[in-house]
């Protein structure tokens, strides 16, 4: 039966498909993706619950980003790494949450991949209920690289071959490029399985839409005050949720543009390179849009020198990343 846009595809479904696609795929894809499912929903059913199961809330720790931890940052954590940490081909890692890579297994073993992720952004707005996510990164790491594992994971030999989120929102909305395109599932809670709801998504072109944190405009690079005022004048409106899965999930299906500019007390601005911008970029792209890394260029071509290093941020519809680039040029 040809595919058609009534046949029901899950997501374990949908990329035994698309490995179709890659020859001499190995299933490692979809085994790492398959653990990425399992976590998400389970860390999809905690953020639910987390006011009944009293998991709301901050610790006392302070994670790598000297950011106030909350609870459930910990416990998604946890639950990504021992749902991945199974998978025979990962070697290392990544998390907001901890300063040191995991390290599962050595190239020579096996360890083809690492997975770096956010396990839960936007966190400090889980107790009023706003939308939250995970995001990440699937990086396969260069044969024969030798070294630590953030050296393997940092070298330009090292490439990033998917890319998603998942928005614990109104709907649990899992987003996924694999570098043919972004397509979007919706958990169906009645059979527990993330279902495709739709196929190559594109961004719109333009979308009067712009997402930025305008308290902090005082402290903000002359160009983007500038980009700022034009908007104002050109009847643009804004969107900003102050959670950046939930704020890019509606600028890929709305169109508009994501900026996260740097500040006088943050030059490199606030969001982190591997497990934010890089995955997120990749999605924006596939899907037909821009990103790009303030006045440095297409944000892909910068190549990360440290695990956790921040970057400028603005992502979206190729005309409104055009129109902010000239601002800052
Ligand atoms: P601000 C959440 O803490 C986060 O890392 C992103 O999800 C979000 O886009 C950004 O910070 C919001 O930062 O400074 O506007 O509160």
């Amino acid at each position: 039966m040809p595919w058609t846009d009534d046949n029901l595809m899950s997501l374990q479904s949908h990329v035994l498909v698309e490995e179709r696609h890659h020859p001499g795929a190995t299933g490692d894809f979809t085994w790492i993706l398959s653990a990425i499912s399992l976590a998400t929903k389970t860390i999809g059913n905690k953020v639910r619950r987390a006011r009944i199961e009293d998991v709301i809330g901050e610790l006392s720790e302070h994670n790598v980003q000297g950011e106030q931890q909350q609870k459930l940052d910990v416990i998604s954590n946890e639950i990504i790494k021992s749902c991945l940490g199974s998978r025979a081909n990962i070697g290392a890692l990544v998390s907001e949450e901890e300063e040191t890579p995991t390290v599962l297994r050595s190239h020579d073993d096996g360890g083809r991949y690492a997975v770096l992720f956010d396990p839960l952004d936007g966190s400090s707005n889980l107790d009023v209920s706003v939308g939250v996510g995970t995001i990440f990164s699937v990086v396969r790491l260069g044969d024969g690289v030798k070294g630590t594992p953030e050296n393997m994971i940092l070298t330009p030999e090292s490439k990033q071959v998917a890319a998603g989120y998942v928005l614990y929102g109104s709907s649990t909305v899992f987003v996924l490029t694999t570098g043919q395109g972004v397509d979007m599932f919706v958990l169906d809670h009645s059979i527990g399985a993330f279902v495709l709801v739709k196929r190559d998504l594109m961004i719109p072109t333009s979308q009067k839409i712009y997402s930025i944190n305008e308290a902090y405009v005082d402290r903000f690079p002359a160009g983007y005050r500038s980009y700022l005022e034009w908007a104002h004048e050109d009847g643009y409106s804004s969107r900003y949720i102050g959670s950046m899965v939930a704020d890019i999930h509606r600028t890929l299906l709305k169109g508009g543009v994501f900026i996260y500019p740097p500040t006088d007390d943050r030059p490199e601005g606030k969001l982190r390179y591997l497990y934010e911008a890089m995955p997120m970029s990749m999605i924006i792209e596939q899907a037909g849009g821009r990103s790009i890394a303030g006045n440095q260029g297409r944000l892909l071509d910068i190549k990360p020198t440290s695990l956790h290093e921040r970057i400028p941020v603005v992502m979206g519809s190729t005309d409104e990343v055009d129109h902010v680039e000239r601002f800052l040029s």
